[in-house]
């Protein structure tokens, strides 16, 4: 993966979280919010540039215990600065590509391997297994930057209890759409092609662990893995596979796409550890965008307390 120098990096222009949430009060007492999908079309002469261009708000999203309370990265910085190599190694490439090639409805998601209810859902089923939450998450990518996201989701252990994994059923693995017409990027062998991520079954049960259908109230946008994208706040972003087709149990821990593009840089777990570096950098502090000066990066990304009990006894130098 590659590093984007900070003057790389743009100031944000729009929607700091002050902004974000008195317009969502707005939206509320004008009864725009609640309704299901579809109100941000409405009124557009009522509802400033950017919300009139978000089509798709999402309503009735349930605040989470989980959510932290730091300031939230801006609307722009979380939907112009993206890792998605499907459209580019660029930061900025998938903003520009994303919206234009990816069709992100229909959409279908198999279930599918050591599970005794395989299913073919829909993207709109899969968003009613559970009420959807709003989870504030600090997310740190691998490259030594890091963000805070309000994302909207569900469990992923709500979709998990719907299959009923069989007992030879130890891991999940979440495959990205493959599909060059829709993906410039896979024209090119930039990386093993699909995406392909996964956990071991204790963590993808785990509460924490998110299966993301928006963000900042709104769906997700494309670049950011619409429609339907892993979070799994305590481990690197890496993890967090982006417009998923594909969800499969399996008996044995697969080799994941980084693991096969460079095996001695990214391991299977990619817990956040600054305490263990990566091959050409370190771990132990990160930047977190939009700020200037770099902070400590914490153990398990601050959240020790609910996951370090998953990796009791294990050498995390070993399994990184
Ligand atoms: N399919 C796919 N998923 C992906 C990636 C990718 O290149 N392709 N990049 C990962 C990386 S390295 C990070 S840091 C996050 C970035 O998510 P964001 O752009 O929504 O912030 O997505 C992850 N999921
Ligand atoms: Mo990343």
């Amino acid at each position: 993966m590659l590093i984007k120098k900070p003057s790389d990096i743009k100031p944000s222009e729009i929607t700091d979280e002050t902004l974000y949430y008195s317009r969502r009060q707005f939206l509320a007492r004008a009864g725009l919010l609640g309704a299901g999908l579809g109100a941000g079309a409405l009124l557009p002469g009522l509802l400033s540039p950017e919300v009139a261009a978000a089509t798709t708000r999402l309503g009735n999203i349930r605040k989470s215990a989980y959510s932290t309370t730091e300031k939230l990265t801006p609307f722009k910085d979380v939907t112009t600065y993206n890792n998605f190599y499907e459209f580019g190694s660029s930061k900025e490439g998938p903003s520009k590509l994303a919206p234009r090639y990816l069709k992100p409805r229909p959409w279908t998601v198999s279930v599918e391997g050591e599970v005794r209810r395989p299913r073919v859902y829909d993207i709109d089923q899969i968003m009613k297994l559970a009420p959807l939450e709003e989870r504030i998450y600090r997310m740190r990518c691998v490259e030594g930057w890091s963000m805070v996201i309000p994302w909207a989701g569900l469990p992923l252990n709500a979709l998990i209890r719907q299959a009923e994994p069989l007992g030879s059923a130890r891991y999940v693995a979440f495959i990205t759409l493959q599909d060059p017409a829709q993906m410039p990027g896979q024209q090119r062998e930039l990386l093993p092609w699909p995406y392909f991520e996964a956990l071991r079954l204790d963590e993808a049960m785990h509460p924490l662990t998110l299966l993301a259908v928006g963000l900042y109230g709104q769906i997700l946008p494309n670049q950011n893995g619409a429609p339907l994208r892993l979070v799994v706040p305590w481990k690197y972003g890496f993890k967090g596979a982006k417009s998923i087709v594909r969800i499969r149990f399996l008996s044995r821990q697969p080799a994941t796409t980084w693991m096969r593009a460079a095996p001695e840089e990214y391991g299977f777990y990619a817990n956040v550890n600054p305490e263990v570096s990566h091959k050409r950098w370190s771990q132990k502090r990160e930047r977190r965008i939009g700020e200037f000066r770099k902070r400590p990066t914490l153990m398990y990304n601050g959240y020790g307390e609910q996951v370090a009990h998953l990796y009791r006894g294990m050498d995390l130098n070993k399994y990184f």
